[in-house]
């Protein structure tokens, strides 16, 4: 039987990648993310492979996110496949000269959103007894780097999480991966940035990780056989070593 997934995030990046992937696997798709045209354009281009809905909702908002998960038709009310994706980091800047606004974004965004998400999703998967979920962590939930301080912060909250779901999740068979990426060439930086043209010389000079990489990683994750759970992976191009060391001449 088809699985359906469930990708938070769809409209750019890992999660429309992934979106890509799933489809050409032929995994029915629900689509989230604020930017309706996006997912429009999405939907109107997987709808030849497989069966597509969207859901337009702001993670950051309790409510609508459990209004928008409790509307979806009878077809796609059995999510076999979480990805938790949707994320953003919001400015760099020393901890003494940060901005609240951005903190409580990252905060909304990245840690309290993939939990209202979950705690949507996850009943449903306890009681069928199955399910994976993947959260889409950060190498900066690894590893502090200087002005990453609460950005770094929000994605080892992600990992820790994470880890706290494989846990409590054991029981239900319920698989849970963090994919933890480096540097991915997608929007991340422009919004990092707020247009600054800066962000267009994060990926200069080097060959950055694609979001199609992610991807097909967790298209791997995903089709492990039944006994195999892909626990944890921290992926970088090869010109990355740490969050730091980028080595700009490959
Ligand atoms: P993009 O900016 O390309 O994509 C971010 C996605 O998140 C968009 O689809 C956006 O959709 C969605 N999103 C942001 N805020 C909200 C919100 N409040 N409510 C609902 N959806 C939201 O970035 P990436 O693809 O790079 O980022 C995806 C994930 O990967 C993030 O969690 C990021 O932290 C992580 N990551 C990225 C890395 C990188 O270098 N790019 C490296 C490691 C991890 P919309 O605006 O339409 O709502
Ligand atoms: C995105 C990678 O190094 O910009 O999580 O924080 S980094």
């Amino acid at each position: 039987m088809k699985k359906t997934a469930l990708i938070t995030g769809a409209t750019s990046g890992i999660g429309r990648a992934t979106a890509h992937e799933f489809a050409n696997h032929g995994i029915n798709l629900i689509l989230c993310g604020r930017r309706q045209e996006r997912l429009d354009t999405i939907k109107d281009a997987l709808s030849k492979q497989t069966h597509v809905h969207t859901l337009n909702f702001d993670i950051r908002d309790r409510k609508a996110t459990f209004e928008a998960i409790e509307s979806l038709p009878e077809a796609f009310q059995n999510i076999d496949i979480l990805i938790n994706n949707a994320g953003n980091a919001h400015g760099l800047d020393p901890i003494q000269t940060g901005n609240l606004d951005d903190w409580d974004a990252m905060m909304d965004i990245n840690v309290k959103g993939l939990l209202y998400v979950s705690k949507a999703i996850i009943p449903q998967m306890t009681a069928r007894k199955s399910g994976h979920i993947i959260n889409i962590g950060s190498s900066a939930g690894k590893e502090v780097y200087p002005k990453g301080n609460v950005y770094c912060g929000s994605k080892h909250a992600v990992l820790a999480i994470t880890e706290g779901m494989r846990i409590d999740l054991n029981p239900f068979g319920i698989k849970v991966t963090a994919i933890n990426p480096g540097l991915v060439e997608t929007e991340f930086s422009k919004v990092r940035f707020k247009g600054d043209p800066i962000a267009d010389n994060v990926y200069k000079g080097y060959k950055a990780l694609q979001p199609e990489d992610i991807a097909e990683m967790i298209q791997f994750a995903i089709s492990r056989p039944a006994h195999v759970n892909i626990a944890d992976v921290l992926m970088f191009c090869t010109a990355q070593a740490t969050s730091t060391i980028v080595n700009k001449e490959s």
